[in-house]
């Protein structure tokens, strides 16, 4: 074989030799993106009704009562966007040869601890947020000091900005307090960090800021105020599994499930795209799913009107 020919082979599947999941993504790059951009996470690690390490304990991502597990897995799915027009502004966004990507992050609770004045806990707690990744501007007529091709952003996380980021709490349940975010630096559209967000004490709740959660909920019922904790990113990270897509071949989609009892051990894993409710929690089909976030509207569709 000629070098040159040869060489382009090798290029060529470097590229595309782990597209498991068939949307024109790198599986590699995926998981790169996955990790620089998982959230730094602010929970409720104290003892909440007597339950010790509150939400923290109970996150799939290195709590106490989860870490012994090794399927207590962390999903995510990251898939190109297509163009779109932003409803607030009219403007054009993310044009262009898969100028943006979408991770979805499941955070996955084995119990939702309820808060002071409802109650509500229950078994198993699918949580998620959602980041929109660009290379270069997504929008139209703005400069990016940040462009970078396709051709180089294909094979590199470090040249994709944070643009806009979606927080789910209590998503498509009363008192639905879930929100979108566009993120800019002081100059520019888009940032190079992975966000911040606030976990409410007991509900899972997560926000993008911590006023947020103490405005959340039915009246206003969400809390984030005492002994809070940034927790540890590694242990999540470590955690993190690409779930490609429903029917996609190649990836481990099994996860653990909730436990009986809020100290108890998981129970055995099932498959995420297939199987039912979270314990008592939205299949995670609803919260990964293709569709579910719109960018442009931000705004999101919820079970009842999807399927
Ligand atoms: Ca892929
Ligand atoms: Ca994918």
């Amino acid at each position: 074989m000629a070098e040159g020919a040869l060489l382009a082979l090798v290029l060529v599947s470097r590229v595309f030799a782990g597209d498991a999941d068939e949307d024109g993504l790198d599986d590699g790059l995926e998981d790169a993106l996955a990790h620089r951009f998982f959230p730094d996470l602010n929970m409720h690690a104290g003892t909440f009704k007597g339950v010790a390490h509150g939400s923290y304990g109970q996150f799939y991502g290195g709590g106490a009562f989860t870490r012994d597990e090794p399927l207590a897995v962390v999903p995510f799915v990251a898939r190109p966007v297509a163009g779109f027009t932003d409803a607030s502004t009219g403007a054009r966004w993310c044009d262009g040869p898969v100028r943006c990507v979408e991770v979805m992050f499941g955070l996955p609770y084995s119990w939702d601890l309820g808060d002071d004045v409802f109650g509500r806990s229950h078994r198993g707690d699918s949580e998620s947020v959602g980041v929109l990744l660009a290379h270069g501007s997504p929008l139209e007529g703005e400069p990016a000091a940040w462009a970078a091709s396709w051709e180089v952003a294909r094979g590199d996380a470090t040249a994709w900005r944070r643009v806009k980021t979606f927080a789910a709490a209590h998503m498509c349940a009363l008192g639905d307090s879930s929100g979108f975010r566009t993120d800019r630096s002081a100059d520019a559209l888009g940032v190079a960090e992975a966000p911040r967000l606030w976990v409410a004490e007991g509900k899972n709740a997560t926000y993008t800021g911590q006023r947020a959660c103490k405005r959340g909920a039915i009246l206003a019922v969400d809390d984030c105020s005492e002994e809070r904790v940034w927790i540890e990113r590694e242990p999540v990270l470590q955690r993190l599994r690409n779930m490609g897509e429903e029917g996609a071949s190649g990836f481990d989609t099994r996860i653990a499930w909730p436990a009986q009892s809020r100290g108890g051990p998981l129970q055995e894993a099932q498959e995420l795209w297939t199987a039912g409710p979270f314990g008592k929690s939205t299949p995670w089909r609803f919260k990964l799913g293709a569709g579910i976030l719109d960018w442009g509207a931000e705004s999101w569709s919820c079970p009842s009107k999807q399927r």
